[in-house]
């Protein structure tokens, strides 16, 4: 009973100390106080299908693989390349590489 109680309590610490952990990076990624987001360009879709970020915000579109991607949305138009980056200011709306159906990211600025 007293063992369970531990583990359970030892659970939720490691948990907790997960969530500030991950909070702290978040705060500390990107250059700017607003923070960047890094979506990935994977072979037919993107990293995330929907994102919600804060007003400012910096998306950091990165190609992986070896698939060539254009990204077309708020602000980006970027031909069809393979690897290398892209930074863009978020924009609401929704950002598509058009070589592959479907291949797209709901982008939400709060
Ligand atoms: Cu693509």
């Amino acid at each position: 009973m007293n063992r369970k109680l531990l583990t359970t309590a030892a659970i939720a610490a490691m948990a907790l100390t997960a969530a500030a952990g991950s909070a702290v990076a978040g705060a500390n990624s990107g250059a700017h106080a607003a923070g960047s987001k890094t979506i990935k360009l994977l072979n037919a879709s993107f990293s995330t299908k929907k994102v919600t970020v804060s007003k400012g915000t910096t998306l950091r579109f990165v190609w992986t693989g070896n698939r060539p991607h254009n990204l077309r949305g708020p602000g980006v138009n970027v031909p069809s390349r393979v690897g290398g980056s892209k930074r863009v200011k978020a924009r609401t709306g929704t950002y598509v590489c058009d070589i592959h159906p479907g291949m797209k990211v709901a982008v939400k600025v709060r």
